[in-house]
């Protein structure tokens, strides 16, 4: 089933339907997408990181949740699968898909699905309609970066295991220049953009043409991963880094995220949980940015194509450091396409050879 998931797109996948070997269902699966090619003109991907996204979903290993998502990241120019990343947007649509291939059953008007995102491990419930037993997506929820309405999907998240600060403090310095590392669900770099001699307020197009601002972020990336544990991040997509300016049109920050090359048009789900965490932390990269509100858990992201208004609050742990408590966000989702897919045949394969363990741009 090919769905929007929030401001992303990608193909659904019962895992039962794939290759149970990794290495046979990504390369079924760059097959299906037309990767690696900038335009993926022979497959389903969209010619871009955000386009490029499969969900694979089956019956829960786990008491706590009804199904499993594994989220994969399909490379656009690489012959590249990685699971190194979750993806919030895609996440939107898990629930409706549970459903409609009867993974889960219809709950009344409303239906609640628990899914464990197993790029994680973290628990995420995402509720919406399912009026006289059957999934209906239509509504007038509108959200920034998507054309028209849809339903509501509501998606929350509870605390999750990990560090919310990965490298133990709230401002590291790194290639020369301060940054705020956060794990709100998806590893980020905090910046301000006017570290890097950039507004924070350009079209993604013209950050994406700057190769300055490229290289500097590309070195603060490297750096940071490193010291967040994350090793050698060179072909991974995470961490992301996120450009904070001041606020312009009411929210408590403006952004610019780099998945980790190319500029995202609005901003990842998750990527929004750990900008709106960060941005709290005293003495963080945020604290002479962002204006976030001083009551109340709900934050307006500012982003390319508009905001994301999330709800995130913070606690602190025993030893007094900050730790992420409730986060939830609404999302809406929609069915495109379902049917038959028809991958490029195997002999037509590029070289080199696919790799679960890289990342794509
Ligand atoms: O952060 C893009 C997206 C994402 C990830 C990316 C996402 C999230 O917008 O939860 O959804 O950061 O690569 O799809």
């Amino acid at each position: 089933m090919l769905m929007r998931g929030g401001t992303s797109k990608g193909a659904y996948f019962l895992a039962e339907d794939l290759p149970a070997d990794g290495g046979a269902r990504d390369g079924l699966l760059l097959r299906v997408m037309g990767s690696p090619d900038p335009r993926q003109i022979d497959g389903l991907g969209g010619a871009h990181p955000l386009t490029s996204k499969v969900a694979v979903v089956s019956r829960s290993v786990s008491p706590d949740a009804d199904v499993d998502y594994l989220f994969l990241q399909v490379g656009v120019d690489e012959a590249e699968v990685s699971d190194r990343q979750n993806c919030g947007n895609l996440l939107a649509g898990v629930g409706p898909f549970a459903v409609e291939r009867g993974l889960v059953a219809p709950q009344g008007a409303r239906t609640s699905v628990r899914i464990r995102m197993v790029n994680s491990g973290d628990l995420a419930t995402a509720t919406f309609p399912t009026p006289d037993g059957r999934v209906d997506l239509t509504g007038g929820t509108e959200i920034s970066g998507v054309p028209g309405s849809a339903a509501a999907v509501v998606i929350e998240f509870p605390p999750g295991g990990g560090a919310l600060l990965p490298t133990g403090r709230a401002r590291d310095t790194v290639a020369g220049t301060d940054v705020t590392c956060v794990d709100n669900g998806m590893p980020t770099v905090l910046v301000a953009a006017g570290d890097l001699k950039v507004t924070g307020y350009e079209d993604p197009h013209e950050l994406e043409g700057n190769s300055e601002l490229l290289e500097r972020v590309h070195e603060i990336r490297m750096r940071a991963g490193a010291l967040m544990g994350l090793g050698d991040v060179s072909a991974s997509t995470v961490p992301k880094v996120t450009l904070l300016a001041p606020p312009r049109d009411g929210g408590a920050v403006t952004t610019r995220t780099f998945i980790p090359v190319r500029c995202h048009t609005s901003i990842g789900v998750l990527g929004a949980a750990s900008v709106a965490a960060g941005i709290r932390v005293d003495g963080g990269v945020g604290e002479r940015i962002a204006r976030p509100p001083a009551e109340g858990d709900r934050l307006r992201i500012e982003h390319p194509t508009g905001f994301t208004d999330i709800e995130s609050s913070l606690g602190r742990t025993a030893d007094g450091l900050p730790r992420a408590l409730r986060t939830a966000v609404v999302r809406t989702a929609r069915k495109i396409f379902d049917g038959t897919v028809f991958p490029r045949p195997p002999r037509t394969e590029p070289r080199p050879a696919p790799s679960t363990t890289g990342g794509q741009r």
